[in-house]
């Protein structure tokens, strides 16, 4: 798909956060049987789609069995736009919160490696490329969306919807879909959020939502390239446990009083010194209470 003519351009290995047009986070687990085509699929199509455009992909990893890891960092030989992020123990929220942190990209988009859907990245970029939101959701829920998934997982995502909007306010349709964002509005969201694993994709949303960023959402036509490996019902003790810490930090301590921080212009003031994202900020953010689950395992 990729033309030798087209003007890509590699980004600088020491570029500064920023620097890069487009970074692309994908989480991965367990993905190996699918990862290689579809990373060859989605640079492929970046490189053809947007050739003015500078991007990395990140797939950031944690604990994989398969070898997911290994195969990865075998692909950034052929690929110098990949970037590998590997942690030891699965957690999905984790795994993504630690790729945000490390784009370089002005824009982020969080993907999935059984999705890379680059019609939403065709629809989504240009509302942050001329400022219309700062983060756009993909949404499978919305009228317009195509949700090929079994019914009950879409159940599943109307009922955890139903919750996130009686006990945490959220207003929208879905907080799982893709996202595209403003790194540097998003950034300080990432870095406030507490919980991990299944509800961090929720909490993102809800918190920016709330420090009164503009999020739009747009309908997306899902169609996964496997069925997830992750049983539907292991999640959700832990989904409910998250859930309440989020219901008792923001809705009872109302702890994202983040609003105090933001400027005249509703940027946020640690965003406009334009820091780097660098992993060490989580640190920061680590030594925050949260909800105590240091061995539980993200999928099993
Ligand atoms: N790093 C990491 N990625 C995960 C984990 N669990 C799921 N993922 C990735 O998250 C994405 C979505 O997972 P999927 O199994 O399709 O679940 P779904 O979101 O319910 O469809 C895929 O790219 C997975 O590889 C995890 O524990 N750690
Ligand atoms: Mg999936």
């Amino acid at each position: 798909m990729a033309d030798d003519q087209q003007r890509y351009r590699a980004p600088q290995q020491d570029a500064d956060s920023g620097s890069i047009d487009l970074s692309v986070v994908i989480p991965v687990y367990n993905e190996a049987a699918i990862m290689a085509g579809a990373v060859e699929e989605l640079i492929a199509g970046l490189r053809g789609h947007r050739p003015e455009m500078t991007f990395e992909v990140i797939l950031a990893e944690n604990g994989s069995s398969d070898g997911t890891a290994e195969k990865a960092q075998v692909l950034t030989a052929t690929y110098p736009e990949l970037q590998v992020l590997s942690l030891p123990e699965p957690n999905y929220g984790a795994a993504l919160r630690r790729g945000i942190l490390t784009a370089r990209g002005r824009f982020v988009i969080c993907d999935e490696i059984d999705l890379c859907d680059l019609d939403f990245y065709d629809r989504a970029l240009p509302l942050l490329e001329s400022d219309q939101a700062d983060l756009v959701i993909g949404s499978k829920a919305m009228p317009g969306a195509q949700d090929t998934r079994p019914m009950i997982r879409r159940a599943a995502t109307q009922v955890i919807n139903g919750m996130l909007r009686i006990l945490l306010g959220f207003h929208g349709t879905d907080t799982h879909g893709l996202k595209a964002f403003q790194s540097e509005r998003l950034a300080t969201v990432a870095r406030q959020c507490r919980v991990e694993r299944d509800l961090f994709s929720s909490e993102f949303v809800i918190r920016a939502q709330r420090a009164r960023i503009r999020v739009t959402e747009i309908p997306i036509h899902i169609q996964e390239k496997r069925t997830p490996s992750i049983h539907l019902f292991r999640r959700v003790p832990r989904v409910l446990s998250n859930l309440a810490y989020l219901f008792y930090a923001l809705r009872i301590r109302k702890e994202d009083a983040s609003n105090e921080r933001r400027q005249p212009d509703g940027h946020d003031a640690a965003d406009q010194k334009d820091e780097p994202h660098t992993p060490d900020q989580e640190d920061e953010r680590d030594a925050l209470p949260r909800p105590g689950e240091p061995n539980e395992k993200s999928k099993s």
